[in-house]
């Protein structure tokens, strides 16, 4: 009977953690308040701490204002429904069944408290170790792996993220459209996300205008390679 039950709760723990605990293997909390709001994560930096790289305006208003909204009118769209008592990973692994308030403002909420972990005022500028060999592996150079990022970023019409991912063994470089992501099971390439890039105007237009190649290349100044390390070495 002992036995039984350790197996029972082995299987419920396997079938808990099999389920697209993407946040878990990323070391993403979605916080939420006493009420079941979600929370706006801190950025953990100062908003200045990018410079010149990203101004500290447009890191104010991207985080007090953009994300913000993502994550009020998240709460607005699953507030008395059944969503409420999903995990927003749950929600976005099935986004093609809720209502497209979920896919636009769950993504964005995912989205952008990846993005604020992404970022470092002490960038290492290069990656190293495992994932530097295995971005030599499938894309021949870091330099070429740059390159594919900055063209998926550079090529994305209007809105949207380029993302770097591990898809079956291997890095692959991708984007999406508006706040989609590809941990969606409407994205049109799946894989679990260990870099993105925000390539909306807002993120950049009030320094760059419409330079988005400068706020691309900028991008390589300001990126947390310990925390992208640190997430390809758990994952791959
Ligand atoms: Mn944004």
């Amino acid at each position: 009977m002992k036995y039984v039950k350790l197996i029972l709760m082995g299987v419920i723990m396997l079938s808990n953690s099999s389920f697209a605990s993407f946040s878990e293997k990323l070391n993403l909390n979605f916080s939420k308040d006493d009420a079941g709001k979600y929370l706006l994560p801190e950025l953990g930096y100062s908003y200045d701490a990018l410079e010149p790289y990203i101004d500290s305006r447009t890191m104010e208003i991207h985080h007090t204002k953009h994300h913000q909204a993502y994550v009020t009118n998240l709460n607005n769209a699953i507030a008395g429904t059944e969503m409420e008592k999903l995990s927003l990973d749950e929600l976005l692994a099935n986004v093609s069944k809720y209502p497209v308030a979920v896919r636009n403002n769950g993504g964005g909420h995912w989205n952008h408290a990846f993005f604020w972990k992404l970022l470092s005022g002490n960038s290492s500028k290069t990656a190293s170790g495992k994932l530097l060999e295995q971005i030599n592996k499938d894309f021949g150079s870091f330099d070429n792996f740059k390159a594919e990022f900055s063209k998926a970023a550079m090529g994305r019409f209007g809105s949207g993220w380029a993302w770097l991912i591990i898809q079956d063994g291997k890095l692959v470089v991708t984007s999406t459209p508006n706040q989609d992501n590809p941990l969606m099971d409407v994205a049109e390439v799946n894989g679990l996300p260990i870099l993105g890039l925000d390539v909306w105007e807002h993120a950049y237009y009030l320094k760059y205008q419409n330079r988005r190649n400068e706020y691309v290349e900028n991008f390589f100044n300001v990126i947390n390679w310990e925390f992208v390390q640190s997430i390809f070495e758990k994952n791959f």
